[in-house]
């Protein structure tokens, strides 16, 4: 698409990113946006988040300077200051605490993967701490990488790009046409769903994919391991596998084999509440219609069997031959390959878990948990970067309890957050079209490079990245010196030594180009002569679980919170909850104040069957108080036919900036208000259980926040202006 003057290419990230959009600048001002019809992901699609881009670059409560805390901790009283003044201060004091305590007194948090991540990991490294953590690391893409990379020395996904279409898709605790999820953009899975490839959707809600699919599993909340291992069952003792693939390309088959017996139909079907038949037609389908790929997602992650599910439903694709097949479950191209980042031995990592990730992020609570004891030893600050913690992570009372008594604790977010609202420090962060960045989508399977450059500067607003470098400077640490420019070339010029397309690539060209995309190759464990595991071969036996005294093999056990484990707290919380279901509107905390988007969806709903609700007195529309044994929240009732009466679904991410400092609302409707980190996390990697814990519910009679939000700016009575969101609405995504 060719560029008029004063157009500049960018890609957007309003989610994890990889549409590219095309943004029109005027004295000094992004004016316009419309989406690339030739970007290789997104194809001329962009959605209601990336179109709200405008109005959220110049919102009116955008954090435009630093500022210091001048009250008491989390009083909402602010001066500004300058950058000078922030960058010292911040300097000065992890200087003191790294001279009187040791670097690793010091921690820092990020959320999920956004531009910034490996700068933040950089940074961490250099000041020479170990205790680096994230919201989303245990729960997010961590046990499924881990899964992919122990089991086949790679991760994979949908060959959503090539010429071969998929012909089946097993869609797998994800909602791929609103999340997107891990780049891979939402447009792939509709368009796959219109040209008549068949999906089989594992799910307890009904989305619009399971609309759409063949077969729609019903599944338990918490209950897929079993499922997975169900399923390989079938597979493999009706002979439904890939002889050739398995005879010659896999370690482990007949430990395998053993173990799925069992996991036999009838126990099956009775732990994860499927019907036998549709279990058994869901195995025939996955082993018959090829190519068949696996778009899964972070919903079984966020449980007791995060690593083991993980691992059995990445077997799914190569025991039935759709690994590496053109249309199939594809090799990440691994473009900048991720490094297994060696564990600091000395001082240790704050992570007892075996597990750990790729990169071996220090566990949250155990960060938490540090602030508040000493044990094992003191944690006195905090940076926090693009993270809002208190919303995010689980146990939200805990964790604002323990932000409360750091000692010192550095923020940097678009807007005030209840997070930001306990620092001591706030810097304004920069939002995409205001940095300048080359990164790889999707996340982890890597097919296209994409580019992100700063075409304005709004406030004085900078990218977390300049942030890190100046530190570095104030603070005489290495790395300081280098330009941010200089950093992306060396990243390019890496990338290029595994890509030769890629020679002499420099940030000023991919400036020009937006994107490039390196040739995919398929069967590439046959190319390299085996995979990259410690046996060769693709693992369903891991040798890695085994060296770090794990069981080697997938297997299912019921969680620890559940009606069957704990039948007397089953009694006074009888129904399964499930939190983090993802919306257009939202990333996760974020666009709460973005008028467009928050018109569209108001308030947090609460799912549930109409005879749930029936037998609790409660009617579409109505405010009801979710209860689990370690808090309450409120959320406004949605009516789903479609779902298991036994089952909640409630949103995640929920605060509401109308309410104003010092706490935005952040205790009234936000679900880890309702989670825990000490109800059982996953043995192996500290995964926590977000999805099938208990809770019960009853009606909210005096619930003030419609009210509160019908009265507040953020409803005006004048309509949306349409330049809030800009670009062409025709190609937003169906919602
Ligand atoms: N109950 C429950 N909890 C969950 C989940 C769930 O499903 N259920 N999901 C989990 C998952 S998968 C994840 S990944 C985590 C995510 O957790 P977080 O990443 O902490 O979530 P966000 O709401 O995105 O908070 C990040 C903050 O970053 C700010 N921000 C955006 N861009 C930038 C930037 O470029 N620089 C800076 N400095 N700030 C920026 C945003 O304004 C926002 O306030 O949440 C987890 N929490
Ligand atoms: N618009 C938008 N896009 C996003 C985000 C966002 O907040 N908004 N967040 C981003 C982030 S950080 C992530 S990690 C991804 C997540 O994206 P997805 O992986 O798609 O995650 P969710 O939408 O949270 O959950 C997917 C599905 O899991 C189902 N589910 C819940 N519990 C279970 C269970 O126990 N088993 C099974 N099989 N299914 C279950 C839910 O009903 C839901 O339909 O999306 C990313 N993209
Ligand atoms: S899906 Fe939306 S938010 Fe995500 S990159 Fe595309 S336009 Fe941006
Ligand atoms: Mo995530």
């Amino acid at each position: 698409m060719d560029l008029k003057p004063g157009e500049f290419r960018a890609a957007c990230r309003g989610c994890h990113g990889g549409c590219v959009h095309v943004l029109s600048v005027k004295d000094g001002k992004v004016v316009g946006l419309r989406p690339d019809k030739d970007a290789p992901l997104n194809q001329g699609h962009a959605c209601i988040k990336g179109l709200s881009i405008i109005e959220q670059m110049y919102h009116p409560d955008r954090l435009l300077h630093p500022m210091k805390r001048i009250g008491p901790r989390g009083s909402g009283q602010w001066e500004q200051i300058s950058w000078d003044e922030a960058l010292d201060t911040i300097a000065q004091r992890l200087g003191e605490l790294r001279k009187n305590h040791g670097a690793e007194c010091i921690s820092a948090i990020t959320g999920t993967g956004r531009h910034l991540v490996p700068y933040l990991w950089r940074f961490t490294r250099t000041l020479g701490t170990p205790n680096i953590t994230s919201a989303g690391a245990l729960i997010c893409l961590g046990p499924r990488k881990n899964a992919g990379f122990s089991t086949a020395g790679a991760y994979s996904c949908v060959d959503y790009y090539g010429d071969t279409k998929p012909e089946c898709i097993v869609v797998w605790g994800a909602n791929p046409t609103v999340s997107g999820a891990d780049g891979e953009l939402q447009w792939h899975p509709r368009r796959c769903a219109q040209e008549g490839t068949k999906f089989i959707v594992v799910d307890p809600q009904k989305t619009e994919i399971a609309e759409k699919a063949e077969l729609w599993l019903r599944v338990r909340p918490g209950a897929d391991g079993a499922l997975a291992l169900g399923l390989l069952n079938i597979i493999i003792q009706e002979g439904l596998y890939d002889h050739e693939f398995i005879d010659n390309w896999t370690f482990g088959f007949e430990q395998l084999r053993d173990r799925c017996t069992e996991y036999d139909l009838t126990r099956v079907s009775e732990i994860t509440w499927i019907p036998k038949e549709q279990i058994r037609q869901a195995a025939y389908m996955m082993a018959t219609v090829k190519p068949m790929a696996l778009e899964w997602g972070c919903a079984f992650e966020q449980s007791y069997n995060a690593t083991q599910t993980s691992r059995a439903i990445y077997m799914l694709p190569a025991i039935t031959g759709n690994y590496d097949v053109p249309g199939g479950f594809v090799e990440g191209k691994h473009i900048a390959p991720t490094k297994r980042d060696p564990i600091d031995a000395s001082p240790a990592l704050m992570n007892d878990f075996p597990y750990r990730s790729l990169k071996p992020y220090a566990h949250p609570h155990q960060i938490l948990n540090a602030v508040r004891t000493g044990q094992p030893y003191k944690i006195r600050a905090m940076l926090s970067f693009a993270n809002n913690s208190i919303i995010s992570l689980p146990d939200s009372k805990f964790v604002y309890e323990s932000l409360l008594r750091l000692e010192f604790f550095v923020c940097m977010d678009i807007f005030m957050t209840p997070t930001a609202a306990h620092a001591d420090i706030v810097l304004p962060a920069a939002l995409w079209p205001e940095v300048d960045c080359v990164f790889c989508m999707p996340e982890f399977s890597e097919h296209t490079v994409l580019c992100q450059q700063k075409v304005v500067q709004v406030g004085e607003c900078r990218s977390d990245e300049e942030v890190f470098i100046e530190l570095c400077r104030r603070m005489g640490l290495d790395y300081g010196a280098e330009s941010q420019q200089d950093l992306i070339d060396r990243e390019l010029e890496n990338m290029s030594s595994r890509f030769p397309e890629m020679k002499g690539l420099n940030f000023q060209k991919m400036k020009e180009l937006g994107y490039f995309t390196p040739k995919r190759s398929y069967y590439n464990y046959k190319k390299r002569g085996g995979f990259n595991t410690p046996s060769g071969k693709f693992e369903f036996c891991s040798n890695e679980i085994a060296q770090l005294g794990g069981d080697p093999l997938p297997f299912w056990q019921e969680p620890p919170l559940t009606p069957i484990s704990r039948p007397e707290l089953g009694r006074e919380y009888p129904y399964i909850l499930m939190t983090g279901g993802r919306r257009q509107q939202y990333f996760i905390s974020n666009n709460r104040q973005i008028k467009s988007l928050r018109r569209q969806y108001p308030f947090p709903l609460v799912r549930m069957h109409p005879h749930t609700a029936a037998e609790n007195g409660v009617a579409e529309g109505d405010w009801i108080y979710i209860r689990t044994s370690r808090g309450q929240i409120t959320q406004k009732t949605k009516l789903e036919p479609d779902m298991d009466p036994r089952v909640i679904n409630c949103d995640f991410g929920w605060w509401y900036p109308e309410a104003g400092a010092p706490d935005y609302g952040w205790h009234e409707s936000n679900a880890n208000v309702l989670t825990s980190s000490d109800n059982g996390c996953d043995p192996y990697m500290g995964s926590y259980q977000l999805r099938g814990i208990l809770c019960a519910i009853c009606k909210n009679e005096d619930c003030h926040i419609e009210q509160r939000y019908y009265s507040s700016a953020l409803y005006a009575k004048t309509p949306v202006d349409p330049s809030d969101c800009a670009g062409s609405k025709r190609r937003a995504g169906n919602f």
